[in-house]
């Protein structure tokens, strides 16, 4: 074969032993994308082949030689009601099935469980809650719920796992969420859709789905000591977060135990809930929700933690109370309000959930004091 180029001839043998118009469906969600699509195709091919048809057609029935004077055709209420009923009704179906899709594919299941993933120029870096670091690689476990909290530490990317029918934007200074329910134990790609700068095509990756009790067995093997929720109760005591958020009744900041998917009122009056997004963004711009009962005197943090650090506080603010096995472990006479003030102890009981016998002895005694470290910290 030496009249074509031999690159294009590898191109085009590769792409005829491996002829797949579509990547495999290996989510719960992707047989329906796909069935919306085909469907979409569907009506396209038929609209396509009746205009095809109606131009022949017409242009035989009507040629210059049957036809030499034009017959001027002027109304027809049936006609014109048919051509618009018909594809209003298709538009209108694809809209409210399009709808529903839509509403699955965003809405993650309340037990889904969170990974999550920073992006960067020009990698992926995912962050399991049990401390398990990745790069360019996610594990996940088959025929479970996983919802991805994402966020870019710079400029756009946009996550793509086209096997499972999922992509959504990554944004530099916010949380997004996708979520899939893998069914097929595999490796798939995982690709960057947004062009990002120069290394743009490198930005891809690897999802490996592994059968439930593989998972656990990679948890166990990769984790590194520390779960996210620890690093992040470090990160609290060196920055200093406990000299005011110390859950003592004089505290200069709120307690932040049970804050998670909270209402806190705020000094406007309003309210705010508290998901990810609130906690990040009180870390970095305190005066944006000042909650009421409080004094604007948080330092703002702007620059000095980084995307995984501002995870950490995330992740461990958020297990101040939804973590089971804290909150079995707190004795419970210690959570009594009349406890509360005496000397620092508070300080140390609300902070310390059930792996303070791993935190460093450095750090545990760093929580009794005032300092904060400023200083950009990566995690
Ligand atoms: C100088 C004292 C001080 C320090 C240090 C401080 N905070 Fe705050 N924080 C406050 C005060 C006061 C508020 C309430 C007023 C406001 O929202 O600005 C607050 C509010 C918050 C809120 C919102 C909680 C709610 O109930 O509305 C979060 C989350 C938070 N801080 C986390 C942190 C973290 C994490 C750190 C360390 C990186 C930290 N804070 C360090 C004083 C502090
Ligand atoms: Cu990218």
């Amino acid at each position: 074969m030496h009249f074509i180029s031999p690159v294009l001839w590898q191109f085009l043998v590769n792409w005829m032993t491996h002829f797949a118009l579509f990547p495999p469906e290996a989510s719960r969600i992707a047989p329906q994308v796909d069935a919306l699509y085909f469907f979409l195709i569907l009506i396209s091919l038929v609209g396509m082949a009746i205009v095809i048809a109606l131009v022949a057609g017409f242009s035989i029935l009507y040629r210059k030689e049957r036809n030499p004077e034009a017959t001027q055709i002027e109304g027809s209420t049936l006609l014109e009601a048919t051509w618009t009923i018909i594809p209003l009704a298709l538009f209108m179906v694809t809209f409210v099935w399009g709808a529903l899709l839509y509403f699955r594919i965003y809405d993650p299941p309340t037990n889904a469980m969170n990974i999550y993933i920073v992006g960067k120029q020009w990698m992926w870096k995912a962050e399991h809650p049990g401390g398990q670091h990745e790069i360019n690689s996610l594990h996940v476990p088959s025929g479970r719920p996983v919802q991805l909290t994402m966020i870019s530490q710079d400029v756009f990317h946009s996550f793509s796992i086209p096997a499972f029918r999922v992509k959504r934007e990554v944004i530099p200074g916010r949380y997004t969420t996708v979520w899939f329910e893998a069914t097929t134990p595999g490796t798939y790609h995982l690709f960057c859709t947004q062009y990002c700068g120069t290394l743009h095509s490198q930005m891809i990756g690897e999802v490996t789905v592994l059968k439930p009790e593989e998972y656990e067995a990679w948890t166990a093997g990769s984790t590194s000591g520390m779960s996210l929720a620890q690093n992040g109760e470090r990160l609290f005591a060196s920055l200093g977060c406990n000299s005011c958020h110390s859950g003592n009744a004089a505290a200069r900041g709120p307690n932040l135990a049970a804050v998670y998917s909270s209402r806190v009122p705020l000094a406007n009056g309003s309210y705010a809930f508290v998901d990810d997004a609130f906690l990040r963004d009180s870390i970095l711009n305190p005066t944006m929700h000042v909650t009421a009962g409080f004094a604007p005197i948080m330092p703002t943090y702007q620059g000095q933690i980084s995307e995984e650090g501002l995870i950490d506080l995330v992740e461990y603010i958020k297990h101040l109370h939804s973590n089971y096995r804290i909150q079995q472990t707190l004795n419970t006479s210690e959570v009594q309000p009349s406890n509360l003030g005496q000397n620092g102890i508070t300080a140390q009981r609300t902070y310390t959930d059930m792996h303070s016998s791993q935190v460093p002895q450095s750090v545990q005694t760093q929580r009794q004091g005032t300092a904060a470290q400023p200083g950009v910290v990566n995690q």
